[in-house]
């Protein structure tokens, strides 16, 4: 579709009303009700490489790609074979198969400091586990994280920092009981200052961090900021945990552990790990992994955790990736970045537009933010009629400012030049 072209959205729309009426905003996950960007959602037909088609017979270059999983874009041939020859074997057995141990060893051939993994089926169970984990490890209860980033949905979490110098954290939901959020304190992110503070103040249990926060939109950790956070752990007894369920197996073969050299105690991996089908995980050394029941008495289960769909949609998803579609993808990154740089100049729209291989995101403001806060203050109007603009363009951005874009690996040069033609034709309807 050129530029200013109309959806169609009869089929959608219809479908919306029919929605709202069964399902909470008529989704299954709020984000999906585009409602950060000020429209009603975009019902999805089918989907093919880089390429979502709607209800409605319009075709978007797709940049959320089920924010993360699609590392290879929709419906990759190999992937979708191996989920196909395993349901012909059955689609769950809730008994261990090879495969799962096949999983778990490639797993741990390319994130350093998992040594010892458990399944889950979703990233907000591996994170939960995981924080249980570092409970019993350490017979601490209290958590540091930080504000803006997202490690699920789990009630521990769902906080927000206090008002002034309370450090305990408040309820971010209704529903969400104190007792909840006042073991968790929440500091702002690349502030070293504040985390020394909480650190000289509280006995953590752990520190948990998205390295690449993607959550807020991506803000990357500024210099040694990611040491400073090993460091701090270890001095005050804490776990550090990456949530890598977001940059896992994306920023690099490794994560971003790999990619900043820095090693935590915990990994929690999700998305990428099951290709397109419910699967997460945590992990770890050997000797805080054997804690886990049955080796150990930290109590987790999980009927479906480790099922052999998502197993095998995920060794598929891994096995494609190598050294030449990690390089393609950082290449792949930075020309769109690039491109959106470029195109927002000529506008004369103030962006600033974060990157690192795998997820880029683009900020309404003239400087990228260092922290949630930051990310707050972004011109989110604008964002919301840019991203209107695309979608009647034919391009799918991540409907929320505080969300990342997922190029793949099946974005092709063409698509990247139709998502360009698009993005300098939406930043000149909202300049003007
Ligand atoms: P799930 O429970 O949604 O599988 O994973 C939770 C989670 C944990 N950690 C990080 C860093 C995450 O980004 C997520 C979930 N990501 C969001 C998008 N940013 C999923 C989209 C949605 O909520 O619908």
């Amino acid at each position: 579709m050129g530029a200013g072209a109309q959806l169609r959205d009869a089929k959608s729309t219809e479908l919306y009303a029919r929605a709202v009426q069964r399902l909470p905003g008529g989704v299954n996950s709020p984000v999906r009700a585009m409602r950060a960007i000020g429209r009603d959602p975009i019902f999805v037909e089918r989907a093919e490489g880089a390429e979502i088609v709607d209800v409605d017979g319009n075709r978007y270059v797709d940049y959320v790609c089920s924010w993360g999983p699609l590392i290879h874009g929709h419906a990759h041939p190999e992937i979708v074979d191996a989920v196909i020859a395993a349901a012909r074997r059955g689609t769950s057995y809730g008994a261990p198969t090879e495969a799962e141990v096949d999983l778990a060893d490639e797993v741990s051939r390319r994130i350093p400091s998992v040594e010892m993994l458990r399944m889950t089926s979703s990233g907000t169970e591996a994170s939960m586990s995981a924080i249980r984990l570092a409970r019993a490890a350490t017979g601490r209860t209290k958590l540091l994280k930080f504000a803006g980033a997202y490690h699920g949905h789990l009630d521990g979490l769902l906080a927000e920092a206090g008002s002034g110098l309370a450090t305990a954290g408040i309820p971010a939901s209704p529903g969400v009981p104190d007792t909840a959020t006042q073991q968790t304190v929440i500091v702002p992110w690349n502030d070293g200052e504040a985390v020394a503070r909480a650190c000289a103040e509280h006995e953590f249990a752990a520190i948990l961090a998205e390295p690449y926060p993607a959550n807020m939109g991506l803000v990357p950790p500024v210099e040694g900021f990611l040491d400073l956070l090993r460091n701090k752990a270890t001095d005050n007894g804490a776990l550090l945990v990456f949530d890598e369920v977001i940059t896992g197996f994306r920023v690099g073969p490794g994560g971003a552990q790999e990619r900043l050299g820095v090693m935590p105690d915990l990994t929690v991996m999700g998305k990428v790990i099951g290709g397109g089908l419910p699967a997460a995980a945590y992990g770890g050394s050997r000797t805080l992994m054997d804690r886990i029941a049955p080796a150990g008495d930290v109590y987790q289960a999980g009927t479906l955790s480790g099922n052999p769909l998502a197993v095998a949609a995920g060794l598929a998803t891994l096995r494609l990736l190598d050294d030449t579609a990690y390089t393609r993808l950082a290449h792949t990154t930075e020309a769109l970045a690039g491109g959106l740089r470029e195109a927002a100049a000529h506008a004369d729209v103030p962006v600033s537009i974060t990157s690192v291989p795998g997820l880029l995101t683009v900020f309404f403001a003239e400087s990228a933010p260092r922290d949630y806060e930051g990310a707050k203050a972004c011109d989110l109007d604008g964002y919301g009629a840019w991203c209107r603009a695309l979608l009647a363009s034919g391009v799918y951005p991540p409907p929320s400012q505080f969300e990342a874009w997922f190029p793949s690996l099946a974005h092709t040069h063409e698509h990247l030049e139709r998502t360009l033609e698009a993005a300098a034709a939406a930043f000149h309807e909202v300049a003007a």
